[in-house]
């Protein structure tokens, strides 16, 4: 269970933020409209918000998931793989330091955006992506297992970041799309197959019970109420225009 979610107010930079897209530019009145209704989906989930303010130096801060790793034993302050993502862990310190005795620090040349990491209790995935590279997967396993917690690679080729084409939701059941449906460490879950269509969707996140499923993907809504999940959808288009999915909108902890 969670507690906690730390979210950043998304800048006016961020229609300059980085992304594959093809959807257009976001529109910056809209998408604030869009955090504060996910923060009140994070509030009905039984959580207490931390909003950082929003910073003009980072346009991609608002995703705020990729700059560190909140586990139940330690805080890891990753080392972005994007050069104009790098120092946005800056500002993310003082408030990790709030809640945790210590902070561990990811260290070029390692690489990581904690967007490649999906917790599966105390097992940790690591994808290995444009973002995330082999040290800095090695640094946060060593880490891990410091920690009493365990870390392995995966390696991905069509998406992001792992967790744009995987969620989990616990009780053993795995969002998954594309390539991920085969991986052979994949396949001792429930696999969930997301429709290619709406691989978007399969960045939902499962948090105390609910599962936030983004607005707009109907099959994949249906296929998670099938498993017996509460659904509350969020509208997030124009964090969609830059590549962010629903989880990298939050540290949840
Ligand atoms: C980026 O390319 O870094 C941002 N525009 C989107 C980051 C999305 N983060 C995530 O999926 N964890």
């Amino acid at each position: 269970m969670f507690s906690k979610a730390i979210v950043k107010t998304p800048c006016r930079a961020m229609t300059n933020g980085i992304t594959t897209a093809d959807l257009g530019i976001p529109q910056f009145e809209v998408a604030l409209e869009q955090h504060l209704d996910y923060i009140q989906a994070l509030k009905d989930c039984g959580l207490e918000v931390l909003i950082l303010d929003a910073d003009e130096n980072y346009p991609d801060s608002t995703f705020v998931e990729d700059v560190a790793l909140l586990t139940p034993h330690c805080a890891i302050l990753t080392n972005p793989g994007a050069s104009t993502r790098r120092n946005e862990t800056l500002s993310m310190l003082p408030i990790l330091k709030q809640f945790y005795a210590s902070v561990d620090l990811i260290t070029a040349p390692g690489t990581v955006e904690a967007g490649d990491i999906m917790m599966v209790e105390s097992h940790y995935y690591i994808g290995l992506s444009q973002r995330t590279n082999h040290q800095g997967a090695e640094q946060l396993i060593s880490i891990l297992e410091k920690n009493n917690m365990t870390g392995s690679i995966v390696t991905l080729e069509e998406v992001l970041h792992l967790k744009t084409g995987l969620g989990y939701l616990e009780g053993n059941n795995l969002l998954a799309c594309g390539e991920f449906l085969t991986k052979p460490e994949f396949q001792k879950f429930n696999l969930m197959s997301v429709n290619e269509k709406e691989s978007y969707a399969a960045n939902s996140v499962w948090i105390n019970g609910t599962v936030l499923v983004p607005f707009g993907f109907p099959k994949t809504k249906y296929l998670i109420e099938g498993k017996g999940y509460k659904v509350r959808t969020v509208d997030v288009s124009e964090f969609q225009k830059l590549d962010g999915g629903l989880s990298c909108l939050s540290l949840r902890f």
